[in-house]
């Protein structure tokens, strides 16, 4: 699905601000369909933002089940004859949109963009009456799972299987937006280089929606066009190109146009032209192997929850490239269009996540002793096309960003279940066939070792999350350092590139302890720096992530005091000690 960008034939409006806003635990809102009238009983809720750290009510932080949004929206007077279009970035999880009286969308998945057609709905110079549902329940068919208990005076409780909160609402922008009526409808690009002859090409493909001609023309950076053709399909070939690069992150502009005269269309998309390719136990960026120095992040601040913020955004970006990162992985789903935007502007590789987290019921303090996962009644074949679904969109939504570099299509599944093999063959090949241009992988987890796991030979790259000392040897570095060390020898027999995905420790900040033990910065700063060690003595390991780049919210548990403490940077984003020295460590 095309982002929403402006051009010669394109306007978009965010409907971002305060909205009319209804919790509905008992579902009352449906039978009284109060789409139908301005919301009876509303107060103000802001989108985007999560309303979970807006309110003071336990029970409504905590709701489970649907909540109403509601605004009047002006459409402008001189977009007759235009197409209109309702785009919502993320509604998490799950979403109806009305029109006035009329139910113009729903979609499924929390974390990707879903748009409606809604032409015939309204009128131009005229407001319309626009109305949104959110239903954050997770079941064993949604995208992450989770199960629905009821629990005291008939509430109803949420359980699930990840450990970040469940954040709740209207997480990112609303759109609308007038495009022609016939119109691309979806462009995407990938690119080759031929660094020898400083030759790249751009392999294009453009849907529309109608007959009439089509063409593209790709524009450097003065404006100049470098390169042009007639056609959907092509490949259009660049001299001299300038590949996107971490330290160079040159974007063209591809203008693909269709149509004739005053109605043509027109979409701008940046394009970054780089190559990706696993070669062994190497993963080449341009043909050259590139070792990853990152995070495991969040979308998570205190207030807005999941709400995208363009400023905590910056000061990421700002953080990352201080502390000497390269990259970072999408955990655990898909970010916000905006980030992905950045990260190609500013050179950081991005390992993009699908939202398929907590796909292991027997898993530490989240999961129940014993428990199966991928059964009928459990991670099952709902649970499956949701996640087939979700590899869909979030393929669909990005895969013209030059900064992603491999597609994530799970977090910590059970792999040494045995039935994980037949789950998740076909997900992979789903997202082999949706995106050949990438590597494959996911993040496997402590409980699945190179003995037990049953899926690693399917994917590109081993991706592992461990916690020598922290969840194992705790408290014992020296033990933690043998045991990572010959645990990372065990899957180098695959013959492919390791990422470490996730090590880390919790850290209170301002708890200082000599000698170094468990929850003190120092106890972090120390785990981190032997992890590094024992990487770099593993030829075959080619990038680290730090789990997590910042402290963020999770449900209430009591080894989460106010949350999850593995971040290297607090919540409000300033440094503790083990940033400083991954500064020391990281930087070139
Ligand atoms: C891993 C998960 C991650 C958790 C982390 C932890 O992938 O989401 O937050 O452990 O326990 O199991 O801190």
């Amino acid at each position: 699905m095309l982002a929403p960008r402006d051009s010669r034939s394109r306007e978009s409006h965010r409907l971002d601000g305060l909205w009319r806003f209804r919790f509905d635990a008992g579902g009352e809102g449906s039978a009284g369909r109060w789409w139908q009238q301005p919301l009876p009983g509303a107060r103000e809720m802001p989108v985007p933002a999560s309303y979970n750290d807006l309110v003071t009510d336990l029970a409504e932080r905590e709701h489970v089940g649907d909540v109403w949004y509601q605004r009047d929206v002006q459409v402008p007077a001189t977009w007759p004859g235009r197409r209109i279009v309702l785009r919502c970035d993320a509604a998490t999880h799950r979403a109806t949109v009305w029109a006035g009286d009329v139910e113009v969308a729903g979609h499924a998945g929390g974390y990707t963009p879903f748009e409606a057609d809604i032409t015939q709905h309204v009128r131009c110079g005229e407001p319309f009456r626009l109305t949104i549902r959110v239903n954050n329940e997770l079941t064993t068919a949604t995208m992450p799972p989770g199960v629905i208990s009821a629990a005291a005076g008939g509430r109803r409780t949420q359980r699930y299987f990840h450990d970040f909160f469940n954040y709740s609402g209207l997480h990112r922008s609303v759109w609308l937006q007038a495009t022609p009526r016939a119109y691309i409808s979806d462009v995407s690009v990938t690119t080759e280089l031929d660094l020898r002859a400083g030759r790249g090409q751009v392999a294009f493909r453009v849907d529309v929606t109608s007959d009439g001609p089509t063409s593209v023309a790709l524009h450097d950076t003065t404006g100049a066009v470098v390169a042009a053709a007639a056609g959907r399909r092509g490949v259009l070939t660049v001299d001299g190109v300038r590949p996107w690069q971490p330290d160079d992150p040159y974007l063209y502009q591809l203008a693909v146009e269709h149509g004739a005269g005053r109605d043509a269309d027109q979409y701008l998309l940046p394009v970054g032209i780089r190559t990706v390719q696993v070669d062994a136990a190497s993963l080449l960026l341009n043909g050259t192997p590139v070792r990853l120095r990152g995070f495991g992040m969040h979308e998570d601040t205190a207030l807005r929850g999941k709400g995208h913020d363009d400023a905590r955004m910056v000061r990421d970006f700002a953080l990352l490239k201080w502390v000497g990162a390269n990259s970072f992985r999408t955990s655990h789903y898909p970010y916000a269009d905006e980030v992905l935007d950045y990260a190609d502007r500013q050179g950081l590789l991005v390992i993009d996540e699908a939202p398929a987290v907590g796909l292991h019921f027997s898993l530490g303090h989240l999961g129940d002793p014993g428990a199966r996962t991928f059964t009928a009644d459990g991670i099952g074949e709902r649970a499956q096309a949701s996640h087939l679904a979700a590899i869909a969109e979030l393929i669909g939504r990005d895969r013209n960003h030059p900064s992603v570099v491999a597609w994530s299509i799970a977090n910590e599944p059970d792999t040494a279940e045995p039935a994980a093999r037949d789950y998740f063959t076909p997900l992979v090949a789903a997202a082999r066939e949706l995106d050949p241009s990438r590597p494959v992988c996911f993040a496997n987890v402590a409980t699945a070792p190179p003995d037990l796991d049953v899926v690693t030979d399917l994917f590109d790259l081993v991706c592992v999350n461990r916690y020598y000392g922290w969840y194992a040897d705790t408290g014992d570095l020296a033990s933690a350092e043998r045991h990572l060390e010959s645990e990372l020898r065990g899957w180098a027999r695959h013959g492919k590139p390791i990422l470490v995905t996730e090590f880390g420790a919790d850290a209170t900040p301002g708890l200082h302890m000599l000698p170094p033990a468990v929850w003190s910065e120092e106890y972090q700063a120390e785990l981190i720096a032997m992890s590094l060690r024992v990487f770099r003595q593993v030829p075959e390991v080619i990038g680290e992530h730090v789990w997590n780049f910042a402290d963020f919210a999770t449900a209430q548990a009591v080894h989460r005091p106010g949350g999850n403490h593995k971040g290297v940077f607090t919540r409000d984003r300033q440094p503790k000690a083990a940033a400083w020295l991954l500064r020391e460590l990281w930087r070139d």
